[in-house]
């Protein structure tokens, strides 16, 4: 039965890149608290809607592709179909995962493309962009590394030396790539010369007061760490945005000089979230479903993400929402902190990782969704011991819950010839579960009466 009265929910959680396994850190951030959420709504009766899906495209699944020297679409089609089913076997509750790939998500985001353009939203303009002269092409993103220029909040300097292209995975900002401090070619180790480029713009300068107000509102409401990131972007002044690439994976679009463009990642990435809810409502025969949950402005809507997905979020994707008109913004974006692997980052080259596989394939699903709910990385980074897990398997699952579930089938078995009574209201609820064998004097009448009621209504 659903809450009539409540409003529609949404909620999505990131969609994973899949040129990898998902790991215990992914978890904790982005789908299991998402998960925790939806099954709470979905008991209070609330009509919520889920959805995830892989994220396809973007230089990352072409390095991974190159490293191990396959196509792009094989790397996509054994890491959508893993996390798939990882995510299932662990209990991830999604009414619907998509693929980034898909035709239904190619032609929402070339709506999206199309229907800015005709709008006169976005700009055609000629920049400089890195270029790799040895491999012969432009350095889009990932495809460039180099050492992070970004002055955090309180005057100190990130300097990560690992920062890519497109964003920086310290201080979490996004990278303007001809702004990196040494920037080498991850294809050839060479340094990038800069060459002219055409590219389509999105201005979200133009964005800038809305997104202040945007931002505001939700103070107060949202993770300090949320608004803090967002507020120090925007103190820094938006800019227009390059959303599209001289790459031939991903979503093309249509050029006038017969170059292979295709639509920036996370411009189209975030679309995702909207052609995964088409998807699911055609799958159920009921196509124009989805504009229940997008456009329907009384809609709350909920982004879960990790820390570095935030102003993707928060600013870029509100704004191509207010561009285009007519959906719904995010009511909330909790972003989580990282968990971290006893006490070093997950990092999947250096092989210090769990994969959410891997755990799998030696214990059962609630032991872990247990032990990461209670060290959830909400306001800071956390860390995932073994010797925690094995604590909290134990001592708190095995023998304080498994002991507690024993008396109560005992007490049930004592008292009620070995049949749970159906629920009774509320308080008597709480009363029928006490395990007690004798419950205190002073209510013992009121206990008893509930007992016996209970009892009574026993069928059987
Ligand atoms: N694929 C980034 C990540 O996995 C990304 C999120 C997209 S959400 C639309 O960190
Ligand atoms: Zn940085």
């Amino acid at each position: 039965m659903t809450d009539q009265a409540s409003p529609r929910i949404l909620v999505t959680s990131a969609l994973p890149y899949a040129n990898g396994p998902v790991h215990l850190g992914h978890l904790a951030g982005a789908y299991l608290p998402a998960d925790i959420f939806v099954r709470y709504q979905r008991l209070r009766g609330r009509d919520v809607v889920f959805i995830c899906g892989s994220d396809e495209h973007g230089v990352s699944i072409l390095l991974s592709a190159r490293e191990e020297g396959v196509s792009p679409r094989d790397i996509i089609d054994r890491y959508h179909r893993r996390n798939k089913e990882a995510f299932e076997k662990i209990g991830m509750s999604f009414d619907n995962y998509s693929r980034t790939s898909l035709p239904i998500h190619h032609e929402t985001a070339l709506e999206f493309f199309h229907d800015l353009k005709e709008q006169g939203v976005l700009k055609k303009k000629k920049e400089k962009q890195l270029y790799d002269e040895k491999a012969g092409m432009f350095l889009p993103d990932r495809f460039v590394m180099g050492t992070c220029y970004h002055v955090r909040s309180d005057g100190t300097q990130c300097e990560y030396t690992a920062a890519y292209g497109d964003q920086c995975e310290q201080c979490g900002n996004s990278i303007d790539p001809l702004k990196l401090i040494d920037p080498v070619s991850v294809l050839t180790g060479t340094k990038p010369a800069v060459r002219e480029t055409t590219h389509w713009y999105f201005p979200l300068g133009d964005y800038q007061e809305r997104l202040e107000q945007y931002v505001e509102e939700h103070a107060g409401v949202w993770r300090e760490n949320v608004l803090q990131q967002c507020r120090s972007w925007l103190k820094e002044g938006l800019e227009d945005r390059p959303i599209t690439r001289d790459l031939d994976w991903g979503v093309p679009v249509p050029t006038e000089d017969g170059s292979k463009k295709v639509l920036y990642v996370w411009f189209e990435a975030v679309l995702g979230y909207i052609s995964s809810t088409k998807e699911w409502a055609a799958k159920q025969e009921t196509p124009e479903l989805w504009k229940e949950y997008w456009c329907k402005p009384d809609t709350r809507y909920f982004a879960f993400i990790g820390k570095d997905n935030i102003v993707f979020h928060c600013l870029m994707f509100p704004a191509i929402l207010m561009a285009k008109g007519g959906y719904v913004l995010p009511e909330n974006v909790p972003a989580n902190e990282f968990l971290n692997l006893e006490g070093q980052k997950f990092s999947k080259s250096r092989h210090w990782t769990i994969d959410l596989e891997e755990y799998l394939e030696n214990f059962p699903p609630d032991l872990l969704r247990y032990a990461l709910a209670l060290n959830f990385p909400e306001t800071k980074d956390t860390d995932f011991y073994w010797k925690d897990f094995q604590a909290r398997s134990n001592n708190e699952l095995a023998d304080i819950l498994g002991n507690f579930i024993n008396r109560t089938v005992h007490f049930a078995h004592k008292h009620f010839q070995g049949r749970v009574p159906p629920p009774a209201n509320s308080t008597n609820a709480i009363v029928n579960s006490l395990p007690c064998s004798r419950p205190p004097r002073r209510v013992l009448h009121s206990r008893t009466k509930d007992v016996a009621s209970a009892r009574g209504s026993v069928e059987p």
